[in-house]
């Protein structure tokens, strides 16, 4: 049984993120939290609100950052379309947010439950992760691990080398891979491998009923922006790999590297540097003492990918026919 805290943006793929947290009997979901990324705050609020209201999805949610630390705000319309959560029909949020912000319910959620139990997923930019290890240092050690979507060592998806999370709050994201916790970095390598091919869209569709529908819906409109935008054959679900990670950790391998984010580049601002502590002649710094090499970082690597379709099906009949 893992606890977790689910820090998104939603957006198509959290919004999954959220459904299979909320279907899997081994995931205690404490809460969500919103961050402005794909749409701005009270979009992918409300539209947290609404999905969890939509399927029984009893859990507070607490509304985070309006903006990045330092940077002004980018959102993803061209992706997520003007909602934050394109194509599917949603009924309005009948569910009331919880009344802290939400660094103050992570903060507050850390800090009343057993050291070293509570998992932070963060799957929207790392805004509200960065603002709560500022105002209460403590959650650093004891939380249990911190599994974020965002970063890329092969390709980017914003510019050439960044990934979107990375590249709306490159401070926040430096300070999450800076802080002395347990980090696991979900990156585009591994995310892209997580497609919602045809033949899982059939087995969701077999499920029947209104969530199998809602996240065709979904898939629909997304699928059609990643075909258009980038020749993707299917659009890939980022979000759900974390929670998926939660889950069992065998859904996929990872490797230990230092992960540094580029807060300075002209063409690389918002890239995740990754160095592989395994990559032969990387391990010393050439030039200067001070670039101390940490190898602490888990990058996701290779998903195994019938494992993950069978987690996504099986949350969704679960939450189905509960
Ligand atoms: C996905 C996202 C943003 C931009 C694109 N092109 C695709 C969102 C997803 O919700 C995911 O968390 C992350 N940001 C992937 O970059
Ligand atoms: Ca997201």
């Amino acid at each position: 049984m893992e606890k977790i805290i689910l820090d998104c943006d939603p957006g198509h793929d959290d919004a999954i993120a959220i459904l299979l947290a909320a279907g899997n009997p081994t995931i205690d979901l404490l809460g969500i939290t919103t961050v402005a990324g794909n749409q701005t705050i009270e979009k992918v609020t409300r539209n947290a609100l609404a999905v969890c209201a939509a399927y029984g999805i009893e859990v507070p949610v607490a509304r985070g950052a309006e903006r990045p630390l330092v940077i002004p705000q980018m959102v993803a319309d061209f992706v997520h379309g003007e909602t934050g959560l394109d194509g599917p029909d949603l009924p309005p949020a009948t569910f009331e947010l919880d009344r802290r912000h939400a660094v103050d319910f992570i903060i507050d959620t850390v800090m009343s439950h057993e050291p070293k139990t509570v998992n932070l997923v963060p799957t929207g930019p790392f805004t509200n992760i960065a603002l709560a290890i500022r105002k209460e240092p403590r959650i650093v050690e004891r939380v249990k691990s911190v599994t974020v979507m965002g970063g890329a060592h092969t390709r980017g998806n914003i510019t050439p080398g960044a990934e979107f999370n990375i590249y709306v709050d490159p401070e926040a994201a430096e300070a999450v891979f800076r802080a002395d916790w347990d980090v696991t970095m979900v990156g585009l390598d591994l995310t892209h491998q997580a497609l919602a091919t045809s033949e899982l869209q059939d087995r969701v569709r077999a499920v029947g009923g209104p969530i199998s529908k809602f996240v065709l819906d979904l898939w629909a409109f997304i699928g059609s922006t990643y075909e258009s935008n980038w020749e993707f054959a299917a659009p890939p679900v980022h979000d759900a790999c974390c929670v998926a990670a939660l889950i069992d950790p065998a859904v996929f391998t990872v490797a230990k590297a230092d992960v540094r984010v580029e807060l300075h580049g002209e063409w690389t601002k918002g890239m995740t540097v990754v160095n592989f502590q395994d990559a032969p002649g990387m391990h010393h710094d050439a030039g200067s003492a001070a670039k101390q090499t940490d190898f602490r970082t888990n990058v996701a690597m290779t998903l195994e990918w019938p494992r993950f379709a069978d987690q996504i099906v099986d949350a969704l009949t679960y939450l189905t026919e509960k």
